[in-house]
Order: structure tokens, then sequence, then C-alpha cells
């Protein structure tokens, strides 16, 4: 640590409609997969806390899921938490697609920064995708309708300009401690990550047909004691009895090629080998249950 300057550390919201890249900033931040990267929205349900810890400061971020109008009951849900978020935070990072126009969601969100007090940064991500003299129309745009404290376009993907926001919120920061050891990058259970590498899988593989209204959940976690690998049971709770044939596949071939990806991942997570046994569920209307989020692994 520096002795010439006070430690600094806070909590960073990342908001912004789906697909805007969120988790591709934060693991590229971060530089290891804990938030899942998927082109259908809403992969991210959850808070995902990424650590980045410096000599000087450590931020931690928050990978919220997406603010946006409630369809049902687990829209409700997920934005109350999105919310309370963002009154808790030190920082807002509002990021949007350079190469997408102002809409209704974006409205949306901006209509829930008004009611907190917390600095807001505009990030203008994916900038790799747009002219450079298309850039600064659009921050005028976004000038009029909120008080940025700071606009910084970028590019996720590519690492434009990354430094520079991570330099701008070192700025904001408040003193404070170093919460978290330097090493730790997540304080997530493994078994939440675990259970959105097999979502993601699914999702992959399923193209349209299956909605992201999936859940998995770990049923078990435990090592092995006669060769040492990790045993993982999980449940793909789906809606509706066509889609369980959809996710288990011609004779299970869809469901196996699932494991066997998530397997893969799973080995990486855990530095360890993985015995991986899924499960297909058909629990109807899961969604509008309020009662049932909570074993899903919500957490409000
Ligand atoms: P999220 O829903 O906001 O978390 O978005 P993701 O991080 O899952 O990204 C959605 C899609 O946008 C993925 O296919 C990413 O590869 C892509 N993406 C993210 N950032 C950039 C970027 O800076 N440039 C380009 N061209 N694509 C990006
Ligand atoms: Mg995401
Ligand atoms: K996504």
């Amino acid at each position: 640590m520096n002795n010439n300057t006070e430690y600094k550390s806070g909590f960073i919201s990342i908001i912004g409609r789906p697909n805007v890249g969120k988790s591709t900033f934060l693991n590229r931040v971060i530089g290891q997969k804990i938030a899942i990267m998927s082109d259908k929205p809403q992969t991210t349900r959850n808070k995902i806390q990424g650590v980045y810890t410096t000599d000087d400061s450590q931020i931690i971020f928050i990978d919220t899921p997406g603010i946006h109008k409630p369809k049902h009951k687990l829209g409700d849900f997920m934005m109350k938490v999105a919310q309370n978020t963002l009154k808790e935070v030190d920082i807002i990072m509002f990021m949007i697609n350079a190469d997408e126009g102002y809409g209704r969601g974006d409205e949306f969100i901006i209509e829930k920064l008004k009611n907190t007090n917390t600095p807001v940064f505009l990030v203008i991500n994916k900038i790799d995708q747009i002219h450079p003299d298309e850039l600064f129309p659009l921050i005028e745009q976004y000038k009029a309708l909120y008080p940025f404290k700071e606009i910084v376009p970028i590019s996720a993907l590519q690492g434009n300009n990354v430094d520079t926001l991570l330099r701008q919120i070192h700025e904001y920061l408040p003193e404070g401690p170093q919460y978290y050891p330097a090493d730790q990058v997540t304080d997530h259970p493994e078994r939440f990550i675990i259970s959105e590498l097999i979502r993601e899988k699914v999702l992959h593989m399923t193209r349209e047909e299956i909605p992201h209204s999936i859940a998995v959940v770990i049923d078990q976690i435990k090592k092995r004691e006669n060769n040492g690998a990790i045993y993982v049971g999980a449940t793909i709770i789906v809606e509706r009895d066509s889609q369980k044939g959809i996710v288990i596949g011609k004779q299970g071939k869809l469901l196996k090629e699932v494991g066997q990806k998530a397997r893969a991942d799973i080995e990486a997570l855990l530095g360890s080998k993985v015995f991986l046994e899924l499960w297909v569920k058909v629990q109807k209307d899961w969604r509008n249950k309020s009662g049932q989020l909570r074993d899903f692994g919500f957490r409000e």
C-alpha cells in the first residue's frame, strides 16, 4: 500500500439494458469467468460481485440484474433487488451500447436513477462498433438526459479505455478498508457459479426453444473419497413437459452434451476432476411462486 495516500474502496453497481456488455466488462476487469456471458438477455439474474484489488484501492463490482419493466413475479423481484442496490453503492455505472439507439429500457433506467443520490457514470460500450464521428452526438444526447458525473466510452470486448474508466472510478471511491483478501475475486459460493455455467450451456444449445426462465438447482457438491473427484448433482428446472423433452433431446443426446460442456468448465473452475450428474424436472409456473425464489438461490 502507498504510504502517502489513504486506502480507498467501494461498491459499484453496473446497470444497463440486457446485452450492453456488463458481464463482458466485469470479466475483462476481473480476468476470470465469473459472470456468465451470453447473447440472450437476462442471463445474469443475481448479484455477482467481482473484486478488483490494487495496491491503493479495492473495487467491488456488482453485476446487477437488468432493470426492466416487470412482466411477472420474477421480473418484479429482480427489479427490487436492483433498485435497493442502487442506493447502497458508491458509484453506479450505467452502461449503454454505442451501436443502439436510446430506447424505452434506457428511459426506464434513467427514471430510476433520478431516485438516487449516488454518482452515476455513463459508460458507452462497444465503441469498436461505431465510427468515431458518431460518438460526440451520442454524448450530447445523453448529457441532456441526466447529470452524469463522468462519461466514458469503452470497448469491454477489446479493452479500449477500460484503464481510463478504472482510474476515474478510483477518483470517486471513498476512503475505506480492503474488504476482501487481494486474491479473492468473488464472494459468491461456487455453487451459484456452477449452476450458472450449466444454465449457460442449456441456453446456448437450445437457442430460442428454451426461455431464460429455466433454473438450475445444485443438489449436491461433494468430494469422492476414492479418487478425489468432485461429485456435482444438479437439476434443471423447466416449466413445461415439452421443454423437458427439448432439454433432454433425442435419446438424451442434448443433455449429455450440456453435461460434457458444463463439466469441462466446472473442472476448470474447481481445478479438479468432476463427475456431473444432471436431472431435468418440470415445475409449472415457478416464476410466479415467490416462495420458491429463495430456494433457487435468489436473495434480497
Ligand atoms: P450483459 O447482458 O450486459 O451482461 O452483456 P454481455 O456481457 O453478456 O454481452 C452481450 C454481447 O455483447 C456478447 O456477445 C458480448 O461478446 C458482446 N459485447 C460486449 N462488449 C462488447 C464490446 O465492447 N464490443 C463488441 N463488439 N461486443 C461486445
Ligand atoms: Mg450479464
Ligand atoms: K446477457
